[in-house]
């Protein structure tokens, strides 16, 4: 594991704005145990910092980046032009264009500077992490084996709950709450005889 507990994982994100979404990923890596920082650095409004962050992260000891941002979000790729980590970018749910905005900013990086692109919100925030434990997983064992027993714990909820209304029938992303069971008509119930 990392030399004592120190990150290997940094997530970045535009905005304290941008938590809610980039906790999902905090959680999950928290989850499997994969030692992390996290930091408000904005592409825009504090240039410098970023910078700094992105170029002296490798030094550091961080070993992979996870960036989050909203709109015209140049934080992922402008990260990944300071650094030859490997940089995951998280689009954030935009108000205006519901992270359509977010996902082309990130998503469309010219060749030669690479950010691998997650879905828009927390779905993608979760996978990031889940991504950056199944690369860090190559040199680390107990992260791929932290991420193998999520992966079978998950399969294991949804093979254990085939009911739609019944509780554990989807794949539970950290944080999830579940809703409470539902009376539905069951079509295929036995009914008593009146
Ligand atoms: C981006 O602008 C941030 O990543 C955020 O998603 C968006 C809005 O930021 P706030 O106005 O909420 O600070 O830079």
């Amino acid at each position: 594991m990392a030399e004592n507990g120190k990150p290997l994982v940094g997530i970045i994100m535009g905005s304290q704005s941008d938590w809610e979404t980039l906790e999902h990923a905090a959680k999950t890596l928290a989850e499997l145990g994969v030692p992390h920082e996290v930091r408000v650095v904005s592409a825009h409004r504090t240039p410098d910092r970023l910078f700094e962050y992105a170029s002296s992260a490798e030094s550091r000891g961080l070993e992979l980046i996870i960036a989050g941002a909203g709109g015209a979000a140049h934080l992922p790729g402008m990260t990944a032009s300071k650094t030859v980590l490997p940089v995951l970018g998280v689009p954030v749910e935009s108000k205006a264009l519901k992270g359509l905005d977010s996902l082309l900013s990130i998503a469309q990086m010219p060749a030669g500077i690479p950010v691998g692109t997650l879905s828009i919100g927390k779905a993608g925030a979760t996978n990031a992490a889940l991504l950056a434990a199944a690369i860090l997983g190559a040199k680390y064992p107990e992260i791929r084996e932290a991420l193998r027993a999520f992966r079978a714990a998950q399969t294991q909820r949804v093979l254990d709950h085939p009911h739609p209304t019944t509780a554990g029938g989807a794949p539970k992303t950290p944080g999830r709450r579940r809703p409470a069971a539902k009376a539905v008509a069951r079509p295929h119930a036995k009914r008593k005889p009146a």
